[in-house]
């Protein structure tokens, strides 16, 4: 029999490599991250309206079911490389699943700091089942970070949250893959904005892909907070931030600078979206497009609409949706990663017939 062989190598840093702080010599922690599918939403461009395209990047088809795999392949690769025996997060969820899974691939310790009570349960189950070691907390993500910033100064840690600059570096193979599928940069990006590293690591991706030549044109950026924890938006920190989406559920931003640039510099905006609307987009695009995504993802979506709205475009350099655009949403996590957010009733108990079947489901 023949040895097995990979056909086609998949992962952020075989696609992208020389795009990225890696050499010949950096071992590479993969799990098949990226490539994730750009889906064409024709309900969705239909609602919008204005001959307009809308088109969802689905990161919750990554390994551990959210965009966080990007970044971290190349954090955990470098963290290898440099013979760190342990990778440490602060973590609404997502980070902490994704830096665990990645660590078990590399065979190095992983511990997470976690707000407790406050991590949806698809993602808590993750990072028990990759082996890290977890840690809640009485207080909020932001004290998290504090105290992962403090014990990441040891030497035995590296800190893989996105203040570590690896993470932000894969996380820009999103707007690569983008703007290769399209052939160009989209009109607008939508996103949603939690620790604003994702908003920070697209513009750099479409400036690079720009300054190269990939592209002739660069997107006007959007990203959207949960009302109830909308530092940016507000412009100042937000000590006690609540919001159904708990992987936005962010006070203190690490990324606001990153933030802020990328939308003055793409004439975008940063604008709130309330909790209600967040689960009705995230109903919205599960049933009309049968595209499942967590809460905070749904931000994109809920703020999709907020921009169409007559008068409720946001503010800043942005002046509403154009006639004909190209419009890509970033859905960032798995539906499955926190299936409490869901309400549903389960048709009450029938005697098992057909006719009780049918009376049941109102054919
Ligand atoms: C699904 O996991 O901060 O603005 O610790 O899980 O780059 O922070 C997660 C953030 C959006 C916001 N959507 O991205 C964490 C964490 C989902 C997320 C965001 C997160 P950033």
């Amino acid at each position: 029999m023949q040895a097995l062989t990979n056909p086609s190598p998949r992962g952020v840093i075989e696609r992208y490599r020389t795009h990225l702080p890696v050499t010949a010599g950096t071992p590479v922690v993969s799990l098949g991250e990226g490539s994730t599918p750009l889906i064409p939403c024709p309900r969705l461009s239909a609602a919008v309206g204005r001959g307009c395209e809308v088109f969802v990047k689905y990161e919750g088809l990554n390994p551990t079911c959210s965009f966080k795999d990007r970044g971290m392949t190349v954090a955990v690769s470098k963290a290898v490389e440099q013979g760190t025996a342990a990778v440490i997060c602060a973590s609404t969820g997502n980070t902490s699943a994704s830096a665990a899974a990645y660590a078990a691939r590399a065979g190095i310790r992983c511990a997470v700091v976690l707000p407790a009570g406050k991590i949806a349960s698809g993602k808590l189950v993750q990072a028990f089942a990759y082996g890290a070691r977890v840690v809640a907390i009485d207080g909020n993500f932001d004290d998290a970070l504090r105290i992962v910033r403090e014990l990441g100064a040891r030497p035995e840690f590296a800190i893989v949250n996105s203040i570590n600059p690896d993470r932000i570096a894969g996380q820009k193979s999103a707007a690569f893959e983008i703007v290769e599928e399209l052939g160009d940069a989209p009109d607008l990006h939508l996103l949603p904005v939690g620790n604003a590293g994702n908003i920070t690591a697209y513009w750099a991706g479409y400036r690079e892909f720009h300054r190269e030549k990939r592209a002739v044109t660069l997107p006007v950026m959007l990203g959207f907070q949960a009302a109830g924890s909308a530092p940016i938006y507000h412009d100042r920190i937000i000590a006690a931030p609540e919001t159904i989406a708990s992987a936005i559920r962010i006070g203190h931003p690490a990324s606001w600078t990153g933030a802020r640039q990328a939308i003055e510099q793409s004439h975008g905006a940063i604008d709130i979206v309330a909790d209600d609307e967040i689960l009705a987009a995230q109903q919205w695009l599960a049933s009309r497009e049968g595209i499942f995504v967590e809460p905070a993802s749904a931000a994109s979506i809920a703020g999709l609409f907020k921009c169409c709205e007559p008068g409720r475009a946001p503010r800043y350099g942005f002046d509403g949706v154009k006639e004909g655009s190209r419009i890509v949403c970033t859905v960032t996590g798995h539906g499955l990663k926190d299936p409490d957010a869901v309400g549903f009733d389960l048709a009450a108990t029938v005697q098992p017939n057909a006719d009780n079947v049918l009376r049941a489901i109102g054919f």
